[in-house]
């Protein structure tokens, strides 16, 4: 008898994708990156740590999203000179393409010393940006869009770190109608207590997927232990026309640091999923993820198999 798979995910053989030895520049790492198709390219906005320590976001290209990458030679979005508030840098970008907009939207965090931020920048191409500047202030980060309005309304994912709500690193809401201003965070999902998984905090990956069932959210999850957290991947669903409306979520996560690249790096035991690429006619996901906050990976999974695992009782 075989045993049975542990996770919904299969991680490509190919990984690590890219790591800091590809780059065409000397960087110290590239990890967690945001993901869009364009034109039929595969186009990947990678967190580039410098040998600074200070991230940027800059873009690779590939036409089957795993080998023959392109990577850009100067950085999509890097700090500006004189602006405190990125002076540390850009991190971990989402990206979704917003029909109605005609553009992509980058959410990010831009990092300085009042703490990380919620940065939305769009594009056309991912070869310029048009920079809209801090949406969401300290201490606030994990941020994604949904692709459309809902109830004629933006909806921003992401996770505030204030005395003043979201102090235990839980996934809240905020909507708006202009992307600029946004109304009071409403709650979504909060970390489990005690031994789970997902206990000490959480905060949203790629922006949400919109399925016939609700809109699929992927989500990592940290759990404190002796040796340092734990960053895993688990899933939940919200209602299409209500998102704070839970319908479903996983007790066991669906993907969790068990490769050697994920084992060992920088930042050990840990995978940051924040670009999500559906493929409609094969019916599969490919997720892209940092491994141990050191290199990019791809791991892909049957949507329809996540949405029966998110649906499935405690
Ligand atoms: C989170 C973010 C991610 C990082 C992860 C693990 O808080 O800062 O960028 O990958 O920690 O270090």
């Amino acid at each position: 008898m075989t045993a049975p798979e542990r996770e919904l995910f299969r991680r490509d053989p190919q990984n690590p994708l890219l790591t800091a030895t590809e780059w065409p520049y000397r960087v110290n790492a590239v990890f967690n990156p945001g993901a869009a198709v364009v034109a039929g390219e595969t186009v990947l906005l990678a967190r580039v740590e410098a040998l600074t320590g200070i991230s940027h976001l800059t873009v690779a290209r590939s036409v089957n999203g795993i080998d023959d990458w392109s990577i850009a030679s100067e950085p999509l979005l890097a700090p500006a000179d004189g602006v405190e508030s990125e002076q540390w840098g850009f991190e971990d970008p989402r990206c979704v393409w917003v029909e109605e907009l005609d553009c992509w939207v980058i959410t990010c965090t831009a990092y300085g010393p009042a703490g990380p931020a919620v940065y939305l920048a769009t594009t056309q191409d991912f070869r310029s940006v048009t920079r809209r500047g801090i949406i969401k202030h300290p201490e606030d980060k994990n941020a994604a869009l949904l692709p459309e309005r809902v109830g004629g309304k933006w909806i921003l994912f992401h996770r505030p770190m204030t005395a003043f709500g979201g102090s235990h690193g839980e996934i809240v809401l905020s909507r708006s109608t202009d992307l600029q201003s946004w109304s009071a965070p409403e709650q979504v999902l909060q970390p489990r207590r005690g031994a789970w998984w997902d206990s000490l905090r959480i905060g949203i990956g790629p922006p949400p997927l919109k399925t016939e069932r609700g809109w699929l959210v992927i989500y990592h999850g940290v759990k404190e232990t002796v040796s340092g957290g734990i960053y895993r991947i688990g899933l939940a669903l919200v209602d299409l026309e209500e998102p704070t409306r839970l319908l479903g979520r996983a007790p066991d996560w669906v993907f969790a640091p068990l490769a050697p690249y994920e084992r060992q790096g920088d930042v050990a035991n840990a995978v940051f999923p924040c670009g999500l690429v559906h493929e409609h006619a094969s019916g599969e996901v490919r997720l892209y993820y940092g491994a141990a906050d050191t290199s990019i990976c791809l791991a892909t999974a049957r949507l329809d198999d996540l949405l029966d695992a998110v649906m499935s009782p405690p």
